[in-house]
């Protein structure tokens, strides 16, 4: 089977990047190693950045959005459980959706079985061949029978763990990374969120994160130390460890309902370049991860799989090879800068292990310069909604 780009992994990323490139005339294959519903089951982003709001909404994915998401304004910020709010939408233009990552996947599978995109679910050893060379293929197993699939272009959106960037040689990979001593406890919860706007605490024991889903379902994170399982956190102990660390009205007003999922993520930042090796690009957390504190990491997925959808879409178009030749570096720049906000806001909010009383007043004085300062806020707000394309 040939097709003209062979996508590997059906996260945001892959099934986005499918989806602008049927409308732009390119054929596609997706091969994803797990099944449907586990891919659904995931939680895992919920801010939006308005840039990604309008790329969803211009590939006609916005219709649900609309409806059942939530814009926020402003987001608060808390330090010794006093919090005070940032206004986003003031000082940065534009504001942030609140809608998960779960739900925008689902949009997009439904757009792809309206389209017909082929999807193939439990894809198993996918290994890509020739990507150096002019002539890629791909191939896998599917109901334990070998297949291949030969492309024009293989691109990798399989996440973390997938198998795209251990393709690029050594020699040619560079990898940058620093991996935080803590981890997110993250709770679903079947209660009205504490706030109408997203609280990032901080607080000696540790930071803690108030956000939602929606009107009935609220998510919270607390940091604990890097290993944690969330067996040692029963419904109990998570509610009152979330209490201690919260602004205190908030603490008060805390409505705790089912959890419904619990989970321990690990906090890394990580950056490998260059984002194309031949023939074969890579996109989102296949390239890059960032700790989830600056709510970037779907986000800048999003802008790749933009990058690149206009760089083979050129290609395809007017054999212009411009976008393809200029990817990496274009998408590298915007996403350093978030990589930088997210690794910033993570120093300023969490308890490090080897923290003295020096750094902890450092951290303090900067949260107080934060809640007082104007050009403070403007940065951040200006980061947080999402940097330009
Ligand atoms: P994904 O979502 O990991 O999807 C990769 C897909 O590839 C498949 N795969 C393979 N398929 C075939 N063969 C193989 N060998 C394969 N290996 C893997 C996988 O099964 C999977 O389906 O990567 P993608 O598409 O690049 O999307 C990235 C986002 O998922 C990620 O950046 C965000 O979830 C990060 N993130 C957040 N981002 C935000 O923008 N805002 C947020 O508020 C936010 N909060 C978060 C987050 C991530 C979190 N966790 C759990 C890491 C909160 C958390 C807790
Ligand atoms: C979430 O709602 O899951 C969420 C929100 C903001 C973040 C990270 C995660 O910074």
């Amino acid at each position: 089977m040939r097709v003209q780009v062979v996508i590997i992994g059906a996260g945001p990323s892959g099934l986005l990047l499918a989806h602008l490139l049927r409308r732009s005339g390119v054929e596609t294959a997706v091969l994803e190693r797990r099944q449907r519903g586990h891919v659904l089951a995931r939680i895992r982003a919920g801010v939006l950045e308005w840039g990604t709001v309008e790329t969803l909404r211009e590939a006609g994915l916005g219709a649900r959005m609309e409806r059942e998401g939530h814009v926020h304004e402003g987001t608060y910020f808390s330090a010794r459980n006093r919090g005070f709010r940032i206004p986003l939408a003031v000082l940065a233009g534009r504001p942030v959706m609140v809608y998960g990552q779960t739900e925008v996947t689902k949009d997009l599978y439904v757009a792809h079985d309206d389209a017909g995109t082929l999807i193939v679910d439990g894809a198993e050893g996918v290994t890509i061949h020739e990507a150096g060379g002019a002539a890629p293929f791909v191939t896998y197993v599917k109901d334990g029978v070998g297949r291949r699939i030969d492309a024009d272009f293989v691109v990798g959106c399989d996440g973390f763990h997938g198998v795209s960037r251990r393709t690029i040689p050594a020699t040619v990979l560079k990898e940058y990374e620093r991996v935080y001593p803590f981890g997110w406890l993250g709770v679903l919860s079947e209660s009205k969120p504490v706030s109408g706007e997203l609280i990032y605490a901080q607080h000696e024991r540790g930071f803690a994160l108030c956000s939602m889903r929606n009107e009935g379902l609220s998510r919270y994170y607390v940091q604990v130390p890097a290993g944690e399982e969330p067996e040692a956190w029963p419904d109990a102990r998570f509610w009152s460890e979330l209490r201690r660390r919260i602004p205190a009205e908030a603490a008060e007003a805390l409505e705790t309902g089912r959890v419904i999922e619990k989970s321990v993520a690990p906090l890394r930042s990580y950056v490998a370049e260059p984002m194309r090796w031949g023939r074969l690009f890579l996109v989102g957390d296949a390239a890059h991860i960032v700790p989830p504190t600056g709510a970037k990491g779907l986000n800048l997925a999003v802008s790749d799989v933009r990058y690149l959808h206009e760089a083979l879409a050129a290609f395809y178009r007017d054999r212009d090879e411009t976008g393809i030749e200029g990817y990496s570096a274009r998408a590298l720049a915007r996403i350093w800068k978030a990589v930088r906000f997210s690794w910033s806001l993570t120093t300023m909010l969490h308890r490090f292990p080897e923290q003295t009383a020096f750094d902890l007043r450092m951290q303090e004085a900067e949260l107080d310069w934060l809640e007082g300062s104007e050009a403070a806020q403007r940065a951040l707000a200006e980061n947080y909604v999402g940097l330009p394309y």
